[in-house]
Protein backbone atom coordinates (compact mmCIF):
# COMPACT_ATOMS: atom_id res chain seq x y z
CA UNK A 1 0.00 0.00 0.00
CA UNK A 2 2.44 2.33 1.02
CA UNK A 3 4.87 2.11 -1.93
CA UNK A 4 1.28 2.72 -4.05
CA UNK A 5 1.09 6.06 -3.00
CA UNK A 6 4.91 6.94 -3.03
CA UNK A 7 5.59 5.67 -6.75
CA UNK A 8 2.06 7.96 -7.24
CA UNK A 9 3.04 10.90 -5.12
CA UNK A 10 6.51 10.59 -6.98
CA UNK A 11 4.68 10.66 -10.26
CA UNK A 12 2.88 13.85 -9.65
CA UNK A 13 5.95 15.42 -7.92
CA UNK A 14 8.08 14.68 -11.44
CA UNK A 15 6.00 16.91 -13.48
CA UNK A 16 7.11 20.23 -11.69
CA UNK A 17 10.45 19.31 -11.42
CA UNK A 18 10.37 18.90 -15.34
CA UNK A 19 8.60 22.06 -16.22
CA UNK A 20 10.39 24.31 -18.49
CA UNK A 21 10.70 27.29 -16.24
CA UNK A 22 13.90 25.42 -14.43
CA UNK A 23 15.77 26.88 -17.16
CA UNK A 24 14.84 30.35 -17.56
CA UNK A 25 15.18 29.83 -13.46
CA UNK A 26 18.89 29.25 -13.65
CA UNK A 27 19.54 31.70 -16.13
CA UNK A 28 17.90 34.77 -14.91
CA UNK A 29 19.89 33.93 -11.05
CA UNK A 30 23.29 34.01 -12.78
CA UNK A 31 22.70 37.18 -14.56
CA UNK A 32 21.20 39.10 -11.57
CA UNK A 33 23.56 37.73 -9.33
CA UNK A 34 26.31 39.20 -11.59
CA UNK A 35 24.47 42.37 -12.31
CA UNK A 36 22.84 43.61 -9.54
CA UNK A 37 22.09 42.90 -5.95
CA UNK A 38 18.96 41.23 -5.45
CA UNK A 39 16.89 40.07 -1.91
CA UNK A 40 17.80 36.20 -2.04
CA UNK A 41 14.65 33.86 -1.78
CA UNK A 42 13.66 32.64 1.60
CA UNK A 43 15.65 28.93 1.98
CA UNK A 44 12.96 26.83 2.03
CA UNK A 45 12.44 22.91 1.26
CA UNK A 46 9.32 22.29 1.40
CA UNK A 47 9.39 20.06 -1.87
CA UNK A 48 12.64 18.61 -0.69
CA UNK A 49 10.69 17.22 2.27
CA UNK A 50 7.78 16.26 0.51
CA UNK A 51 9.61 13.65 -2.11
CA UNK A 52 11.74 12.74 0.75
CA UNK A 53 9.24 12.02 2.49
CA UNK A 54 7.67 9.60 -0.41
CA UNK A 55 10.81 7.84 -0.84
CA UNK A 56 11.11 6.61 3.12
CA UNK A 57 7.87 4.67 1.94
CA UNK A 58 9.86 3.51 -1.19
CA UNK A 59 13.89 2.89 -0.11
CA UNK A 60 15.48 2.18 2.86
CA UNK A 61 16.03 5.40 5.07
CA UNK A 62 14.78 7.40 1.53
CA UNK A 63 18.05 6.70 -0.27
CA UNK A 64 20.34 4.35 -2.13
CA UNK A 65 23.42 5.28 -0.13
CA UNK A 66 23.07 6.06 3.29
CA UNK A 67 25.47 8.96 3.70
CA UNK A 68 23.43 10.95 1.48
CA UNK A 69 20.15 10.82 3.92
CA UNK A 70 21.64 12.91 6.58
CA UNK A 71 21.27 11.36 9.78
CA UNK A 72 23.99 12.34 10.95
CA UNK A 73 23.97 16.33 10.79
CA UNK A 74 20.11 16.19 10.72
CA UNK A 75 17.79 18.40 9.08
CA UNK A 76 16.42 17.56 5.63
CA UNK A 77 18.08 16.11 2.93
CA UNK A 78 18.18 18.19 -0.06
CA UNK A 79 16.29 16.56 -3.35
CA UNK A 80 18.44 17.72 -6.50
CA UNK A 81 16.70 19.03 -10.21
CA UNK A 82 19.55 19.70 -11.85
CA UNK A 83 23.55 20.50 -11.63
CA UNK A 84 26.16 22.41 -14.10
CA UNK A 85 29.25 23.17 -13.29
CA UNK A 86 30.31 24.07 -9.94
CA UNK A 87 26.51 24.65 -9.07
CA UNK A 88 23.32 22.20 -8.45
CA UNK A 89 20.02 23.55 -8.10
CA UNK A 90 17.52 21.48 -5.75
CA UNK A 91 14.17 20.95 -6.06
CA UNK A 92 12.70 24.03 -4.01
CA UNK A 93 14.43 25.95 -6.73
CA UNK A 94 17.76 26.75 -4.24
CA UNK A 95 20.99 27.08 -5.82
CA UNK A 96 24.40 25.96 -3.90
CA UNK A 97 27.91 25.89 -4.84
CA UNK A 98 28.97 22.19 -4.15
CA UNK A 99 31.58 20.72 -2.78
CA UNK A 100 30.80 17.04 -2.87
CA UNK A 101 31.15 16.73 -6.24
CA UNK A 102 28.98 13.54 -6.61
CA UNK A 103 31.12 12.53 -4.16
CA UNK A 104 34.38 12.86 -6.22
CA UNK A 105 33.80 12.15 -9.91
CA UNK A 106 32.50 15.89 -11.04
CA UNK A 107 36.11 17.00 -11.10
CA UNK A 108 35.81 18.86 -14.35
CA UNK A 109 32.57 20.22 -12.83
CA UNK A 110 28.97 18.80 -13.20
CA UNK A 111 27.31 18.35 -16.90
CA UNK A 112 30.49 19.63 -18.52
CA UNK A 113 29.81 20.41 -22.21
CA UNK A 114 32.30 18.30 -24.32
CA UNK A 115 31.72 15.43 -22.42
CA UNK A 116 27.52 15.73 -22.58
CA UNK A 117 28.09 16.07 -26.49
CA UNK A 118 30.45 13.17 -26.67
CA UNK A 119 27.73 10.96 -24.34
CA UNK A 120 24.88 12.09 -26.60
CA UNK A 121 27.40 10.61 -30.16
CA UNK A 122 28.01 7.76 -28.07
CA UNK A 123 24.39 7.46 -27.02
CA UNK A 124 23.08 7.35 -30.45
CA UNK A 125 25.53 3.67 -31.21
CA UNK A 126 23.49 2.29 -28.49
CA UNK A 127 24.23 2.17 -24.76
CA UNK A 128 25.45 -1.45 -23.84
CA UNK A 129 27.39 -4.08 -26.24
CA UNK A 130 28.00 -6.88 -23.31
CA UNK A 131 30.86 -7.42 -25.78
CA UNK A 132 33.88 -5.97 -26.55
CA UNK A 133 34.37 -1.78 -27.90
CA UNK A 134 37.26 0.11 -28.99
CA UNK A 135 36.15 3.09 -26.64
CA UNK A 136 37.54 0.27 -23.81
CA UNK A 137 41.01 0.63 -25.19
CA UNK A 138 41.08 4.15 -25.57
CA UNK A 139 40.40 4.39 -21.44
CA UNK A 140 42.40 1.93 -20.47
CA UNK A 141 45.31 3.11 -22.76
CA UNK A 142 44.89 5.98 -20.94
CA UNK A 143 44.87 4.70 -17.03
CA UNK A 144 47.83 2.99 -18.22
CA UNK A 145 50.13 5.55 -19.67
CA UNK A 146 48.64 8.08 -16.67
CA UNK A 147 48.97 5.71 -13.16
CA UNK A 148 52.58 4.20 -12.62
CA UNK A 149 51.61 1.24 -10.96
CA UNK A 150 48.87 0.12 -14.09
CA UNK A 151 50.32 -2.03 -16.86
CA UNK A 152 46.95 -3.49 -17.45
CA UNK A 153 43.73 -2.78 -16.29
CA UNK A 154 40.65 -4.32 -15.27
CA UNK A 155 37.16 -2.00 -15.78
CA UNK A 156 33.91 -2.73 -13.53
CA UNK A 157 31.52 -0.85 -12.67
CA UNK A 158 32.18 0.48 -8.92
CA UNK A 159 34.56 1.16 -6.37
CA UNK A 160 33.41 -1.34 -4.32
CA UNK A 161 33.70 -3.48 -6.77
CA UNK A 162 37.28 -2.87 -8.11
CA UNK A 163 38.20 -3.04 -4.28
CA UNK A 164 37.14 -6.68 -4.18
CA UNK A 165 38.32 -8.11 -7.62
CA UNK A 166 41.51 -6.69 -5.96
CA UNK A 167 41.64 -8.39 -2.92
CA UNK A 168 40.87 -11.19 -4.48
CA UNK A 169 43.78 -11.22 -7.00
CA UNK A 170 46.17 -10.58 -3.93
CA UNK A 171 44.81 -13.04 -2.12
CA UNK A 172 45.07 -15.36 -5.90
CA UNK A 173 48.59 -14.31 -6.71
CA UNK A 174 50.40 -14.50 -3.27
CA UNK A 175 47.90 -18.43 -2.31
CA UNK A 176 47.49 -16.36 1.19
CA UNK A 177 44.13 -15.40 2.74
CA UNK A 178 44.92 -12.61 5.39
CA UNK A 179 44.55 -8.58 4.51
CA UNK A 180 45.66 -5.52 6.19
CA UNK A 181 43.04 -2.36 6.33
CA UNK A 182 43.27 0.87 8.43
CA UNK A 183 40.92 1.52 11.07
CA UNK A 184 38.36 4.52 9.02
CA UNK A 185 39.44 3.61 5.80
CA UNK A 186 36.42 2.74 3.65
CA UNK A 187 36.59 0.21 0.31
CA UNK A 188 33.44 -0.39 -0.78
CA UNK A 189 30.59 -2.48 1.24
CA UNK A 190 32.13 -6.21 0.15
CA UNK A 191 32.13 -8.12 3.48
CA UNK A 192 36.29 -8.55 3.82
CA UNK A 193 36.41 -4.54 4.17
CA UNK A 194 33.51 -4.14 6.67
CA UNK A 195 35.52 -3.99 9.72
CA UNK A 196 36.44 -0.87 11.39
CA UNK A 197 35.37 0.62 8.10
CA UNK A 198 34.95 4.80 7.47
CA UNK A 199 32.30 6.44 5.34
CA UNK A 200 28.85 5.71 5.73
CA UNK A 201 29.79 3.11 8.01
CA UNK A 202 31.73 5.51 10.50
CA UNK A 203 29.46 8.77 10.06
CA UNK A 204 26.18 6.60 11.17
CA UNK A 205 28.50 4.79 14.07
CA UNK A 206 27.45 1.57 13.23
CA UNK A 207 28.83 -1.17 14.69
CA UNK A 208 30.63 -3.68 11.92
CA UNK A 209 27.65 -4.54 9.69
CA UNK A 210 25.37 -7.82 10.77
CA UNK A 211 24.87 -9.98 7.66
CA UNK A 212 28.60 -9.95 6.92
CA UNK A 213 29.50 -14.15 7.73
CA UNK A 214 32.70 -14.20 10.77
CA UNK A 215 34.33 -16.55 8.16
CA UNK A 216 34.56 -13.45 5.75
CA UNK A 217 36.23 -10.75 8.05
CA UNK A 218 38.22 -13.82 10.21
CA UNK A 219 41.46 -12.39 7.89
CA UNK A 220 41.11 -9.19 7.91
CA UNK A 221 43.46 -7.68 10.07
CA UNK A 222 43.06 -3.58 11.33
CA UNK A 223 45.94 -0.81 12.23
CA UNK A 224 45.26 2.58 13.03
CA UNK A 225 46.61 4.52 9.96
CA UNK A 226 49.99 6.12 10.52
CA UNK A 227 50.59 3.37 12.78
CA UNK A 228 53.72 1.56 11.29
CA UNK A 229 54.41 0.01 14.96
CA UNK A 230 50.95 -2.17 14.94
CA UNK A 231 51.37 -3.07 11.19
CA UNK A 232 54.61 -4.25 11.89
CA UNK A 233 53.66 -6.48 14.66
CA UNK A 234 50.58 -7.86 12.39
CA UNK A 235 53.40 -9.41 10.20
CA UNK A 236 55.41 -10.50 13.37
CA UNK A 237 52.41 -13.02 14.32
CA UNK A 238 50.89 -13.28 10.92
CA UNK A 239 54.28 -14.58 9.16
CA UNK A 240 53.70 -15.47 5.62
CA UNK A 241 49.80 -15.56 5.96
CA UNK A 242 49.35 -11.76 4.86
CA UNK A 243 48.68 -11.53 1.14
CA UNK A 244 48.44 -7.30 1.04
CA UNK A 245 47.83 -4.25 2.66
CA UNK A 246 45.04 -2.24 1.01
CA UNK A 247 45.22 2.04 2.22
CA UNK A 248 43.88 4.95 0.94
CA UNK A 249 47.00 6.62 0.16
CA UNK A 250 45.50 9.50 1.85
CA UNK A 251 42.01 8.76 3.79
CA UNK A 252 38.73 10.84 2.51
CA UNK A 253 36.67 8.22 4.14
CA UNK A 254 37.32 9.38 8.17
CA UNK A 255 37.31 13.10 6.70
CA UNK A 256 40.50 14.00 4.94
CA UNK A 257 43.76 12.45 7.06
CA UNK A 258 46.94 12.37 4.93
CA UNK A 259 49.77 10.01 5.78
CA UNK A 260 53.25 10.91 7.56
CA UNK A 261 55.58 10.68 4.70
CA UNK A 262 57.50 8.18 6.62
CA UNK A 263 54.63 5.91 6.71
CA UNK A 264 54.11 5.26 3.02
CA UNK A 265 57.18 4.51 2.61
CA UNK A 266 57.17 1.79 5.71
CA UNK A 267 54.07 0.15 4.44
CA UNK A 268 55.62 -0.22 0.55
CA UNK A 269 59.23 -1.72 2.55
CA UNK A 270 57.36 -4.12 4.79
CA UNK A 271 55.09 -5.16 1.95
CA UNK A 272 58.03 -5.78 -0.42
CA UNK A 273 59.95 -7.72 2.73
CA UNK A 274 57.25 -10.11 3.57
CA UNK A 275 56.36 -11.29 0.15
CA UNK A 276 52.85 -9.40 0.61
CA UNK A 277 51.36 -6.70 -2.34
CA UNK A 278 50.33 -3.06 -1.63
CA UNK A 279 47.05 -2.52 -2.93
CA UNK A 280 46.30 1.64 -3.22
CA UNK A 281 43.08 2.07 -2.98
CA UNK A 282 42.85 5.72 -5.60
CA UNK A 283 39.13 5.79 -5.96
CA UNK A 284 39.10 9.01 -4.45
CA UNK A 285 42.71 9.85 -5.07
CA UNK A 286 43.01 8.68 -8.62
CA UNK A 287 43.29 11.22 -11.39
CA UNK A 288 42.34 14.08 -8.69
CA UNK A 289 45.52 14.48 -6.45
CA UNK A 290 47.55 14.65 -9.81
CA UNK A 291 46.98 13.12 -13.08
CA UNK A 292 48.72 9.90 -11.75
CA UNK A 293 46.69 10.14 -8.83
CA UNK A 294 48.46 9.61 -5.20
CA UNK A 295 51.02 7.51 -6.46
CA UNK A 296 52.61 10.12 -9.06
CA UNK A 297 52.19 12.61 -6.13
CA UNK A 298 53.97 10.70 -3.36
CA UNK A 299 56.28 8.82 -5.75
CA UNK A 300 55.44 5.38 -4.19
CA UNK A 301 54.38 2.64 -6.43
CA UNK A 302 52.04 -0.05 -5.33
CA UNK A 303 51.24 -3.62 -6.43
CA UNK A 304 47.58 -2.80 -7.58
CA UNK A 305 45.50 0.02 -7.53
CA UNK A 306 41.61 0.73 -7.57
CA UNK A 307 40.15 3.47 -8.99
CA UNK A 308 36.58 4.77 -9.36
CA UNK A 309 34.75 7.96 -9.76
CA UNK A 310 36.58 10.19 -11.87
CA UNK A 311 37.45 7.59 -14.42
CA UNK A 312 33.70 7.27 -15.15
CA UNK A 313 33.39 11.16 -15.14
CA UNK A 314 30.20 10.78 -13.59
CA UNK A 315 28.88 7.60 -14.92
CA UNK A 316 29.19 3.77 -12.90
CA UNK A 317 32.92 2.66 -13.25
CA UNK A 318 35.31 1.23 -10.99
CA UNK A 319 38.73 -0.60 -12.31
CA UNK A 320 41.85 -1.85 -11.02
CA UNK A 321 44.90 -2.37 -12.26
CA UNK A 322 49.24 -3.12 -11.69
CA UNK A 323 52.04 -5.00 -12.67
CA UNK A 324 51.21 -7.34 -15.73
CA UNK A 325 52.52 -10.60 -14.33
CA UNK A 326 49.42 -9.80 -11.98
CA UNK A 327 46.95 -8.60 -14.05
CA UNK A 328 47.49 -11.67 -16.22
CA UNK A 329 46.21 -13.86 -12.90
CA UNK A 330 42.54 -12.54 -14.27
CA UNK A 331 39.69 -14.48 -16.22
CA UNK A 332 39.79 -15.05 -18.97
CA UNK A 333 43.89 -14.95 -19.09
CA UNK A 334 44.31 -16.38 -16.03
CA UNK A 335 41.85 -18.20 -13.28
CA UNK A 336 40.84 -15.70 -11.41
CA UNK A 337 37.22 -15.04 -11.83
CA UNK A 338 35.55 -11.66 -12.17
CA UNK A 339 32.93 -10.73 -14.63
CA UNK A 340 30.30 -7.87 -15.24
CA UNK A 341 27.76 -7.37 -17.48
CA UNK A 342 27.82 -3.33 -18.30
CA UNK A 343 31.80 -3.65 -17.16
CA UNK A 344 33.52 -1.79 -19.94
CA UNK A 345 29.87 -0.27 -21.39
CA UNK A 346 30.43 2.70 -24.24
CA UNK A 347 28.82 5.31 -22.09
CA UNK A 348 30.90 5.19 -19.29
CA UNK A 349 34.00 4.91 -21.10
CA UNK A 350 33.02 7.87 -22.95
CA UNK A 351 32.50 10.01 -20.10
CA UNK A 352 35.64 9.00 -18.66
CA UNK A 353 37.62 9.39 -21.74
CA UNK A 354 36.47 13.29 -21.89
CA UNK A 355 37.11 13.75 -18.60
CA UNK A 356 40.33 13.00 -18.87
CA UNK A 357 41.33 14.67 -21.28
CA UNK A 358 39.97 17.11 -19.61
CA UNK A 359 42.02 17.02 -16.90
CA UNK A 360 45.28 16.63 -18.84
CA UNK A 361 45.34 20.14 -20.28
CA UNK A 362 47.97 22.21 -18.92
CA UNK A 363 47.47 23.80 -15.68
CA UNK A 364 44.38 21.58 -14.56
CA UNK A 365 45.99 21.09 -11.14
CA UNK A 366 48.05 23.88 -10.28
CA UNK A 367 44.10 25.32 -10.61
CA UNK A 368 42.75 23.19 -8.36
CA UNK A 369 45.36 23.40 -5.57
CA UNK A 370 45.00 27.01 -6.02
CA UNK A 371 41.53 27.37 -5.48
CA UNK A 372 41.36 24.32 -2.61
CA UNK A 373 44.04 26.14 -1.08
CA UNK A 374 42.24 29.64 -0.51
CA UNK A 375 38.96 27.26 0.44
CA UNK A 376 40.43 25.83 3.88
CA UNK A 377 42.59 28.74 4.10
CA UNK A 378 39.78 30.89 4.05
CA UNK A 379 37.71 28.77 6.27
CA UNK A 380 39.71 27.60 8.67
CA UNK A 381 40.95 31.12 9.16
CA UNK A 382 37.41 32.11 9.23
CA UNK A 383 36.99 29.46 12.20
CA UNK A 384 39.97 30.50 14.52
CA UNK A 385 38.76 34.29 14.19
CA UNK A 386 35.22 32.95 15.86
CA UNK A 387 36.66 31.06 18.52
CA UNK A 388 36.24 27.90 17.01
CA UNK A 389 39.01 24.95 17.81
CA UNK A 390 39.33 24.04 13.92
CA UNK A 391 41.90 22.28 11.54
CA UNK A 392 42.10 20.68 8.31
CA UNK A 393 43.96 20.80 5.24
CA UNK A 394 43.55 19.99 1.29
CA UNK A 395 45.70 18.39 -1.36
CA UNK A 396 45.22 20.07 -4.86
CA UNK A 397 41.19 19.33 -5.49
CA UNK A 398 40.46 17.25 -2.04
CA UNK A 399 40.20 18.86 1.42
CA UNK A 400 38.73 18.34 4.67
CA UNK A 401 38.30 20.00 8.31
CA UNK A 402 37.65 18.88 11.67
CA UNK A 403 36.20 21.02 14.51
CA UNK A 404 39.06 20.04 17.15
CA UNK A 405 42.79 21.74 17.59
CA UNK A 406 44.41 18.01 15.95
CA UNK A 407 46.77 16.88 14.85
CA UNK A 408 44.31 14.26 12.77
CA UNK A 409 46.30 11.06 11.72
CA UNK A 410 43.81 8.54 12.51
CA UNK A 411 40.38 7.62 13.14
CA UNK A 412 40.21 8.04 16.53
CA UNK A 413 41.99 11.53 16.22
CA UNK A 414 38.94 12.43 13.87
CA UNK A 415 36.36 11.15 16.27
CA UNK A 416 37.54 14.30 18.48
CA UNK A 417 35.98 17.05 16.23
CA UNK A 418 32.70 17.92 17.70
CA UNK A 419 30.52 16.35 15.30
CA UNK A 420 27.68 18.56 16.25
CA UNK A 421 29.32 21.56 15.70
CA UNK A 422 29.90 20.39 11.95
CA UNK A 423 26.40 19.11 11.99
CA UNK A 424 25.09 23.27 12.55
CA UNK A 425 27.51 24.51 10.19
CA UNK A 426 26.70 22.18 7.21
CA UNK A 427 23.17 23.17 7.81
CA UNK A 428 23.91 26.92 7.98
CA UNK A 429 25.94 26.66 5.09
CA UNK A 430 23.06 24.89 2.96
CA UNK A 431 21.19 28.15 4.27
CA UNK A 432 23.54 30.09 2.37
CA UNK A 433 23.90 28.23 -0.49
CA UNK A 434 26.78 25.84 -0.23
CA UNK A 435 26.26 22.38 -0.24
CA UNK A 436 29.04 20.39 1.74
CA UNK A 437 28.98 16.34 2.55
CA UNK A 438 26.90 15.75 4.78
CA UNK A 439 29.13 13.97 6.96
CA UNK A 440 32.31 14.53 9.53
CA UNK A 441 33.55 11.51 8.08
CA UNK A 442 33.86 12.70 3.94
CA UNK A 443 36.43 14.67 2.21
CA UNK A 444 35.32 17.89 0.22
CA UNK A 445 36.11 17.78 -3.26
CA UNK A 446 36.58 21.21 -5.65
CA UNK A 447 36.26 20.99 -9.41
CA UNK A 448 37.80 23.12 -12.19
CA UNK A 449 34.64 24.46 -12.91
CA UNK A 450 34.71 26.06 -9.23
CA UNK A 451 35.88 30.01 -9.77
CA UNK A 452 37.90 32.00 -7.42
CA UNK A 453 34.37 33.72 -7.22
CA UNK A 454 32.91 30.88 -5.48
CA UNK A 455 35.95 30.49 -3.02
CA UNK A 456 34.96 34.15 -1.86
CA UNK A 457 31.51 33.71 -1.64
CA UNK A 458 32.00 30.06 -0.02
CA UNK A 459 34.26 31.33 2.41
CA UNK A 460 32.28 34.22 3.08
CA UNK A 461 29.05 32.40 3.84
CA UNK A 462 31.24 29.96 6.60
CA UNK A 463 32.56 33.32 8.09
CA UNK A 464 28.99 34.13 8.68
CA UNK A 465 28.21 30.79 10.10
CA UNK A 466 30.86 30.36 12.38
CA UNK A 467 30.16 33.62 14.13
CA UNK A 468 26.84 32.05 14.71
CA UNK A 469 27.33 28.81 15.63
N1 LIG B 1 30.46 6.15 0.11
C1 LIG B 1 30.35 7.42 -0.54
C2 LIG B 1 31.31 8.40 -0.04
N2 LIG B 1 32.48 7.94 0.55
C3 LIG B 1 28.97 8.00 -0.43
C4 LIG B 1 28.22 7.67 -1.63
C5 LIG B 1 26.85 8.32 -1.74
O1 LIG B 1 26.13 8.44 -0.76
O2 LIG B 1 26.51 8.65 -2.83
Amino acid sequence: MASVSGVSSSLSLLSFSSKPSRLSTRRVSTVVRNAISVEKKPFTLEKSEEIFNAAKELMPGGVNSPVRAFKSVGGQPIVFDSVKGSRMWDVDGNEYIDYVGSWGPAIIGHADDKVNAALIETLKKGTSFGAPCLLENVLAEMVISAVPSIEMVRFVNSGTEACMGALRLARAFTGRQKVIKFEGCYHGHADSFLVKAGSGVATLGLPDSPGVPKAATSDTLTSPYNDIETVKNLFDAHKDEIAAIILEPVVGNSGFITPKPEFLTAVREITKQNGALLIFDEVMTGFRLAYGGAQEYFGMTPDLTTLGKIIGGGLPVGAYGGRREIMEMVAPAGPMYQAGTLSGNPLAMTAGIHTLRRLMEPGSYDYLDKITGELIHGILDAGKRSGHEICGGHIRGMFGFFFTNGPVNNFEDAKKSDTSKFAKFHRGMLEEGVYLAPSQYEAGFTSLAHTSKDIEQTVVAAEKVLRRI
